[in-house]
């Protein structure tokens, strides 16, 4: 299978990319951006009207919504071994955890950098961002009491649901009033480990 991937450094594409690199698939990456007044390629619009990465081509099709490429992937290429399978006592919590990151944790960061989108007015904006930046703290912080103890999120099992709680570590920002990471401390200790990966060294250098 041969890929492509709508790209951004510094987004949600990164953690996809990671994937691509443990797959060892042939992928090209398609620059585009985030920013809010540049025009994303008519391409990554037709599959994505939203406008966001990542978005995720292949031979025969595409998708976007970083949870659902990432359990696709991991399903089309059983062979890394980092999803549990579909009959797995596991299966349940890695699908959990992937829904709960992309449905609450990532929400809370757009709160921060698009409020435009959750504001009736530019005045209404700061509070979207203070209470994204609060939110933050709340979501990881049920992420952070659901690891407890277990060396990865999934136990012993070592999963690309880390990889993606790897990425979203990364978009911490104490200057942007988000809370630090160290406030986590079994979440950080989950970053680190999978900071050491050959794959994530490749894509976050
Ligand atoms: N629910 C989507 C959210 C993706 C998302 O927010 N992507 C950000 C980058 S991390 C983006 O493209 N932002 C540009 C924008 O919101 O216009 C997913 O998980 O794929």
């Amino acid at each position: 299978m041969n890929y492509k991937l709508y790209y951004a450094e510094g987004t949600a594409s990164m953690g996809v990319r990671v994937l691509l690199e443990e797959i060892g698939a042939p992928y090209e990456l398609l620059s585009t951006t985030t920013l809010r007044d540049m025009p994303r390629p008519p391409e990554q619009l037709r599959i994505n009207p939203n406008g966001w990465v990542p978005v995720l081509v292949w031979d025969d099709g595409a998708m976007y919504e970083c949870a659902a490429i990432i359990i696709f992937l991991c399903d089309q290429h059983r062979e890394i071994n980092l999803a549990p399978a579909p009959n797995s006592p596991l299966r349940s919590l890695f699908l959990q955890t992937l829904v709960y990151f992309s449905s609450s944790v990532q929400t809370a960061f757009q709160q921060d950098y698009h409020p435009y989108r959750f504001a009736d007015t530019v005045e209404d904006e700061p509070g979207i961002q203070r209470r994204g930046q609060r939110r933050l703290a709340e979501t990881l912080q049920v992420v952070d009491n659901q690891i407890g103890e277990k060396k990865w999120i999934l136990g012993e099992y070592f999963s690309a649901a880390d990889i993606y709680l790897y990425m979203l570590s990364t978009w911490l920002e104490p200057s942007r009033e988000h809370p630090a990471l160290s406030n986590f401390p079994n979440v950080q200790r989950i970053a680190q480990q999978t900071s050491v990966r050959p794959s994530v060294k490749i894509v976050y250098g």
